[in-house]
């Protein structure tokens, strides 16, 4: 397979101390050597030079050069580092001239798809490279850069090992019947390995979105009728007067957001309209995307008054959202001492509202060591994962009503192929290549 030379500035374009370009590919070190004051063709290990980087006879920049000879780089292959001055003009200019010797741009995300392809990193650790460089909390950062270390994919491999080891049974009984010294596969075998790691992967996927929490935080809406106290609360939760507060029954007419970061877990806050039956078409679209948010949130935040009594406003509004993950609150708590009713009592124009904070953050269900644990935390890794559990239970299932242990291990290789998707790994490992590393088959 070739591998182009590509080229890109690895640093944000902007006018800066330094500014950093990468080169990496079959013909990066030829490339380079076309336009630097030495030839790097001939370097066997890793290199710092420094240099003039040249058209023709011009110097454009005097640079420094971090050589790396493939495999031994980020990439796998051939990899040069160009620090150059920090203008971009000069980085604009070193990068057209390695095109004109025949680089190509690289496209986003190139340099860890080559580190993938190459075998350097599996698909986890090149996801959590742009997880880490995306990270808006310390904590997420940290927790990516676990997956970065490898600590992720080393959950899943003992499972991608445990299902194959079965697989591979039940294929060479199927394949070589006449070998007679191998232990024959029968239902106990697969209901076996199903009652073992299922319970792995729901701790799995259990932690998977705890580490989601984590990285990407959740979408937290407040809703309630009218005057009820929703953007003051935005306003105290974010320590700013971001949303229009009035006494005036329907102030807030569109979706109002902010971001706060609770003891590490970022909340996308939405304040919304007061929910109730108007004539009035602004207010109206503006009831109508209050309903529609409280559809898209992982949280929703009902606020009532606790200083009146409920009315049926309040009553439609609990049955909007009572099959969604909610908390409810009663505002205004500083104009009544009466605390009779199951929720949390707040009141945002006095600031007092550590309680309801303290309430989301028990909700979110983390613990300190959440964290420190390395997990399957995306959507694409955390649906693998319950389709191999979903495979992995149909094939039990297949096995408890005696169905030819072939079919049974139709839904085996389902789980064993979405196991290596998550890894990556999909069309590169072959079932065959596992067989003959276990048995002593087809010599
Ligand atoms: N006493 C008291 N008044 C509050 C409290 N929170 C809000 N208010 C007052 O209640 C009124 C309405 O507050 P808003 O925050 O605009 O209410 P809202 O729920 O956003 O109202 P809409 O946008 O119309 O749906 C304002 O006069 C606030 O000052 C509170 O905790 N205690
Ligand atoms: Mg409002």
């Amino acid at each position: 397979m070739v591998f182009e030379t590509i080229v890109a500035l690895a640093t944000a374009p902007l006018k800066s101390a330094l500014h950093i370009i990468r080169v990496s590919g079959d013909d990066a070190f030829t490339v380079v050597s076309k336009c630097f004051s030495k030839d790097i063709r001939d370097i066997k290990e890793r290199t710092l030079l420094v240099g003039k980087m040249m058209d023709n006879d011009k110097v454009i920049d005097e640079v420094v050069l971090a050589i790396y000879k493939g495999p031994n780089s980020f990439t796998g292959e051939d990899l040069v580092e160009i620090t150059c001055h920090g203008s971009v003009l000069i980085a604009n200019e070193i990068i057209e001239l390695l095109l004109s010797k025949g680089a190509r741009l690289a496209t986003n995300g190139e340099y860890s798809s080559r580190a993938f392809l190459h075998e350097k990193i599996d698909l986890i650790q090149a996801e959590a490279i742009n997880d880490v460089i995306n990270a808006s909390t310390k904590e997420a950062k940290e927790l990516s850069m676990l997956s970065l270390k490898g600590e992720t994919s080393k959950l899943i491999v003992p499972i991608r090992k445990r299902i194959a080891d079965v697989l591979s049974l039940i294929e060479v009984n199927i394949d070589y019947p006449e070998y007679e010294d191998i232990e024959v596969a029968n239902k106990g075998h697969v209901v076996a390995l199903v009652d073992e790691l299922v319970p792995q992967i729901d701790k799995l996927v259990n932690e998977g979105e705890k580490g989601l929490i984590i990285k990407e935080g959740i979408n937290v809406a407040l809703v309630g009728k009218p005057n009820v106290g929703k953007s003051s609360l935005l306003n105290a939760l974010l320590g700013e007067n971001k949303a229009i507060v009035t006494d005036i029954a329907g102030t807030t007419r569109d979706i109002v957001e902010g971001e706060i970061n609770l003891n590490g877990v970022v909340l996308h806050l939405l304040d919304t309209a007061g929910i109730r039956e108007v004539e009035d078409k602004v207010e109206s679209i503006g009831v109508n995307k209050s309903k529609e948010t409280i559809n898209k949130a992982d949280l929703v935040l009902v606020l009532l008054d606790a200083s009146n009594e409920l009315d049926k406003e309040d009553e439609e509004i609990l049955s909007l959202v009572k099959d969604i993950p909610h908390i409810v609150v009663y505002n205004k708590s500083d104009k009544t001492s009466s605390r009779d009713k199951e929720g949390i009592y707040i009141s945002a124009l006095n600031n007092d509202i550590t309680p309801l904070k303290d309430a989301v953050y028990e909700r979110l269900g983390l613990k300190e060591e959440s964290f420190k644990t390395p997990s399957l935390n995306n959507v694409r890794q955390l649906g693998l994962l319950k389709n191999t559990k979903e495979s992995l239970l149909k094939a039990k299932s297949d096995a408890l009503n005696d169905l030819p242990i072939d079919l049974v291990s139709v839904s085996l290789h389902d789980a064993y192929n979405q196991v290596l998707e998550i890894l990556g790994e999909y069309n590169q490992r072959d079932i065959s290549k596992e067989i003959f590393s276990r048995f002593c088959v087809g010599k």
